[in-house]
This record gives structure tokens, sequence and C-alpha cells, in this order.
């Protein structure tokens, strides 16, 4: 198995493109998808540790700085989502192409969305959703947490541009097998590594982080190519 796939437990000053930061995504040419597709199709899950090199981590991390001037504190239980919580700071995607088109391109990137699909054996497409296609969540008060969901689109690429180093479960992410009741599997993560989720399919979550503790994330949001989006109001709820 590879390093990168290995499982555990307005433009910036920068000014570099989308270009730039694909090529920081180190980890994505040293992936053999022969063994990657397995486990995906499998698990329904995919790490991605030490994806973003230290140059990409560093121009990301540039540009969500710039984010975070206009991201929204959220603090509620989301309804159609069972209720579960929201709390959290979040910038949604019409605002991350204001602000960051870089990353929109990043997003884009034919590459990128080649290179993910070989790695789990499906075809994907972009999200026609502006809104839910990139987001921004940061957890970093004590408790917050970002509750227990699916998301519309299929598949949820989620880089870390900073996540907590403590132990005990601290912003660990939670999934629970769709297939098998009651079984779930928690994962750490650390700033630079990202994963790949079945999103739509697998009910997911942030658990609580401690205070002191911060964990940011990226989300990319891909659809499946022929495969139906079934679409809830939590994005727009979350995001806008
Ligand atoms: O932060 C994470 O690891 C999960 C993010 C997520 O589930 C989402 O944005 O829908
Ligand atoms: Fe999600």
């Amino acid at each position: 198995m590879t390093a990168a796939a290995s499982p555990r437990g307005s433009s910036s000053a920068t000014g570099a493109g989308g270009d730039t930061l694909l090529r920081g995504l180190a980890g994505l040419d040293a992936i053999d998808p022969a063994e990657t597709q397995p486990l995906f199709a499998h698990a329904g899950y995919l790490p991605l540790r030490g994806l973003l090199n230290a140059g990409s981590l560093a121009d990301l991390r540039a540009e969500v700085d710039h984010l975070l001037t206009e991201a929204r504190r959220r603090d509620f239980d989301m309804e159609c989502m069972g209720g579960s919580p929201r709390h959290m700071t979040t910038l949604g995607g019409i605002e991350i192409s204001r602000m960051a088109p870089r990353i929109t391109e990043l997003y884009r990137s034919p590459d990128l969305i080649d290179r993910l699909g070989r790695l789990i054996g499906l075809e994907l497409v972009l999200a026609d959703d502006p809104v839910e296609r990139h987001v921004l969540n940061r957890l970093h008060r004590g408790g917050d947490t970002h509750g227990l969901h699916t998301d519309d689109y299929p598949l949820a690429l989620v880089m870390f541009l900073e996540s907590p180093t403590c132990e005990e479960g601290c912003g660990h992410l939670e999934f629970f097998d769709a297939c098998k009741a009651g079984h779930s599997s928690v994962l750490s993560h650390d700033a630079g590594d990202a994963y790949l989720l079945r999103a739509d399919r697998m009910p997911h979550r942030v658990r609580p982080i401690h205070d002191g503790c911060v964990r940011t994330v990226l989300n990319f949001a891909y659809g499946v190519a022929g495969e139906p989006i079934m679409k809830t109001p939590s994005a727009s709820i979350l995001y806008s």
C-alpha cells in the first residue's frame, strides 16, 4: 500500500493558479488505483494521507485565512438531518469562488477530477450547485461539531488545513456503514491529509473538538456520472 493511501485509526498573495495547487497534491501520483479501487468499493472511504505537500498546504492556508474574513458562525440543529447539531464557522461555494478563484480552479481541474476518479473507479462530475460544490468548515470553539448527516452529492474530497493534535477523539471523523447497522469507523487526520468519502450513502459526522483546538477543512463535492443527486435543503441552510 502506498504512503498516501495508508489508513490511520480573490487570489491570495502568492498569485499562483489552481494548476500550482494541483501540482502540490503530491500524494496523488504515488497512489496505485489497483490498490485503492477495491478499498473504496468496500469501505466507501479512502484516506489520502499527506496529499497536500508543504507548499500547497501553505498556499491553501493563505487562501483560507482570507476566506475566514467573510466566514459565518453557525450554531443550530439541522432539522432535515434528524436535528443533529452544527456548531462551526462556514463559508459556501459562491463566496469561495469570488474570494479565492484558484480554489474553484482546483475544484474544476480536469486533471484532478480524472485522477480522483481513477483512484476509486468512478467517473466524477462537477457539482451543479455553486453553493455546495466547495465549502469551508472550521471548528474552533470548545464543543464545536459538524453533526451527523449525509451529503447531497455522492463524493466528498475533504482536505485538512488544520487538525487537532490532541488525543481522545477530538475532531475525529466518524462514519457509519450503510450496510452494517450501528457499525461506525472513527478516524483521525493531520493537516495536509485528505480523504474521499461516499458521502451520500454513509452517514458521517465530526466529533466535538476541545477548547483550544482548531480543525479547518475544504470539502470538494462531486457527482458520479449517471447517478441522481438527492437534494436536501441542508447545504443552503449551512452555507448561505
Ligand atoms: O470535516 C469533515 O471531515 C467532514 C465534512 C463534511 O461532512 C461536509 O462538509 O459535508
Ligand atoms: Fe458531509
